[in-house]
């Protein structure tokens, strides 16, 4: 299993007033983002999606084209820390892994923590920028989370994990103590990974099942215990 190891920049995980924020994506996942990054103490500015038929309720407004983030996102040597009001920080709101992945090689910018106040988060664990940490989320200690993951809401990632750019922790799947998880990994709703575990980049677990055992690059592991197929490139497990 390759590139497990990823660079993740350490981010206080505290609720509070945190500035001012720019969420990328107007669908689910960005109603979603933008309820828990209010909730933490955001004041989020608006939102941007190709489409104009999206709304994220009326304290939301869409402020234009995804191509139109790169214009609102500065460098991020240009930026202050959460407490610099000239210029916002942004989030990756979007769903999909292969999606994000493109967005997240072309849009610059200082990337938020998004994380729900009701998620547990340890304060020994390594929190990626542009993470998202839903509702009743728990990151135990030592773990490191890459940057643009998403650790979503109910799911539980164990101590000392090192999980990848751009990875999704679905819904209430459970991660043991140990594994580590290659970027661009989809890990389904209810799944369960065994403790110590290596999961590669590109996978995509299914939901519910049950990994007691390696899973190569770009595969696809499914059932209880999971079976690993061959490569995989899209998925609707999230
Ligand atoms: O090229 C594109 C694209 N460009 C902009 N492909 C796709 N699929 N979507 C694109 N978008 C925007 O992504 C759409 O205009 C739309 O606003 C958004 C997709 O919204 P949707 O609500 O369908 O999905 P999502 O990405 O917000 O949420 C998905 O992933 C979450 C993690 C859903 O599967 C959720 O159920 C899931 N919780």
């Amino acid at each position: 299993v390759t590139k497990l190891a990823t660079p993740v920049v350490s981010v206080p995980a505290a609720s509070g007033a945190l500035g001012r924020l720019l969420v990328i994506g107007g669908g689910g996942h960005a109603w979603v983002v933008t309820e828990a990054a209010r909730a933490q103490g955001w004041r989020v500015l608006g939102y941007f999606d190709d489409d104009e038929s999206t709304s994220l309720g009326d304290k939301t407004p869409r402020l234009g084209p995804i191509s139109g983030a790169a214009a609102a996102t500065a460098p991020a040597a240009e930026r202050g820390g959460p407490g610099d009001e000239d210029l916002p920080w942004a989030v990756i709101a979007l769903g999909s892994l292969d999606l994000r992945a493109r967005l997240i090689q072309v849009l610059p910018g200082l990337y938020a923590v998004v994380r729900h106040p009701s998620a547990i988060v340890s304060p020994s664990a390594r929190i990626g920028a542009g993470t998202f940490i839903g509702a009743t989320a728990v990151v135990q200690g030592r773990t490191q989370v890459g940057d643009h993951t998403i650790i979503n809401t109910g799911a539980i990632v164990e101590h000392d994990c090192v999980i990848g750019i751009n990875v999704h922790i679905a819904p209430g799947a459970k991660v043991g103590g140990g594994v580590r998880i290659g970027r661009d990994t989809l890990v389904g709703i209810g799944s369960s990974i065994r403790p110590g575990v290596k999961i590669g980049s590109g996978c995509t677990i299914g939901v519910g099942a049950a990994v007691v055992s390696d899973v190569p690059d770009n595969a696809r592991a499914i059932g209880v215990p999971a079976r690993a197929t061959h490569s995989w490139s899209d998925s609707d497990d999230s």
